[in-house]
């Protein structure tokens, strides 16, 4: 009997992909398709399929033609398949000439002429693209605009006037202003995607979001963090409980801001430093230990005190039963790491933990740790694009970042510019 296996993505079956499978058939007897993961597409830079690879497994079940189905998880896995399941001869479409050459010393390697004229590319890309504007721009602008390009159902666009030319707005202003960029944008029927925090008031917030929601919108608070896999992975690790119950997490972000000079000035009240990295410090402060804190305490230290451009601030949060600090800085320095202590182990995340592709979990006895690695593109922002799109094709708020995160992050922005802080010099 020959074996013959294939690999690939297999995202909307069509017609090419058919035409490929009914060839590899035909080289044998017995033919194994290997689907590759989501997560394995993922670190090969495939970040748009439309399905999910059960819906992928479950359409090619439906052509049957594969007389066995295999999941592909990992780089090199086709040699250990290979040598698993007595394969005879390894066959893909040609757009891989000679890239699989190396499996010659496995099996025998065969390239079939790819079919002309149809990709899953194109079927997604005659889907209705999102177009995205953007307004403001300060640091995020810029990087977003270049992330959109690697989103397949996005495009970039100019605003015009009235948002009219777009379909949903990426706000990047400072931060005083989001509240009525969003409530704008919101009111012409626009999604919105909008640098943390969405509002300096916490009821802004919520009504924000209350707005979108009655009015069929998405409203995202984009900290690109929680879309890394690395930190999504990290935060379902520490609630199931693998490093005992949760009793402190502590987040440290800094980065050095220079003088405030005149292009500074510019962006103050602004991009502070609770405004800006206050948000993603507290994101797993709030992801893992909940909104509901007893109390807490803000000391800060003011680069300009005119401003308010706090130049150190460190936040501690009381909870029943754990307590959390974030320590961000612009005009001071530290190591920018965060540690999720646990009652039988810890996690800990070295810096920048905030743009993490790797984490470990640490026990008292040593031989226990566990090092996890995910990749990591464009800091997260993609993924970030990608979920946003893709809430707004289900019409559905299922963002990495809950509502009730969202409207913690401003109250405490709100405190801070309410002046409940304690002061050093
Ligand atoms: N294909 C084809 N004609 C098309 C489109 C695709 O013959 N018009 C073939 C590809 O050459 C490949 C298979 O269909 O052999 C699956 O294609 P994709 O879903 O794009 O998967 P791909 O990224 O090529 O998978 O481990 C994964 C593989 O290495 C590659």
């Amino acid at each position: 009997m020959t074996k013959v296996i294939t690999y690939g993505t297999f995202d909307l079956l069509h017609y090419g992909h058919i035409q490929l499978l009914k060839r590899a058939k035909a080289l044998g007897d017995y033919l194994i398709v290997g689907v590759t993961s989501d997560d394995y597409d993922k670190t090969r830079g495939k970040i748009n399929n439309q399905q999910t690879l059960m819906e992928r497994i479950a359409a090619l079940k439906q052509a049957d033609i594969a007389d066995e189905i295999i999941v592909e998880e990992y780089e090199g896995q086709k040699i250990d398949d290979i040598k698993r399941y007595n394969v005879d001869i390894f066959t893909i479409g040609s757009d891989w000439e000679g890239k699989f050459d190396y499996l010659n010393e496995y099996c025998k390697v065969i390239y079939l002429p790819r079919t002309v004229g149809i990709s899953s590319s194109d079927i997604r890309a005659e889907k209705h693209k999102l177009s995205i504007g953007i307004i403001g721009n300060p640091g995020g602008g810029p990087k977003f605009a270049n992330e959109i390009s690697y989103v397949n159902g996005a495009e970039l666009k100019d605003c015009g006037e009235g948002f009219e030319n777009v379909d949903a707005v990426y706000v990047a202003t400072i931060p005083s202003n989001h509240y009525q960029d969003i409530k704008n944008a919101l009111a012409k029927g626009k999604h919105v995607i909008c640098e943390s925090p969405i509002a300096t008031k916490k009821s802004q917030c919520e009504e924000l979001l209350r707005f979108a929601e009655e009015n069929d919108l998405i409203l995202a608070d984009a900290i690109k963090t929680a879309y890394s896999t690395a930190f999504s992975r990290l935060v379902v690790l520490a609630k199931s409980g693998r490093i005992g119950d949760i009793i402190s997490v502590d987040a440290t972000c800094t980065s050095m801001q220079g003088k405030l000079d005149e292009k500074n000035v510019d962006l103050s009240g602004v991009f502070n430093t609770i405004s800006s990295w206050g948000p993603i410090a507290m994101l797993p402060v709030f992801q893992l230990l909940g909104t509901d804190y007893r109390q807490k305490t803000i000391v800060t230290r003011f680069l300009d005190r005119d401003l308010l451009f706090d130049g150190f601030t460190k936040i501690d949060f009381i909870y029943d039963k754990a307590v959390a600090s974030i320590k961000v800085a612009k005009a001071a320095k530290s190591e920018g790491e965060l540690v999720i202590t646990g009652t039988k182990g810890y996690i800990y995340v070295p810096a920048p933990w905030w743009k993490t592709d790797y984490f470990e979990v640490r026990f008292e006895d040593q031989t226990e740790n566990k090092r996890f690695f995910y990749q990591l593109d464009g800091e997260g922002i993609r993924y970030e694009i990608v979920a946003f799109i893709k809430a707004i094709e289900r019409n559905k708020n299922d963002l990495n970042i809950s509502a009730q995160v969202s409207a913690a992050i401003s109250g405490v922005i709100e405190d801070f510019y309410r002046g409940d802080y304690i002061e050093i010099q």
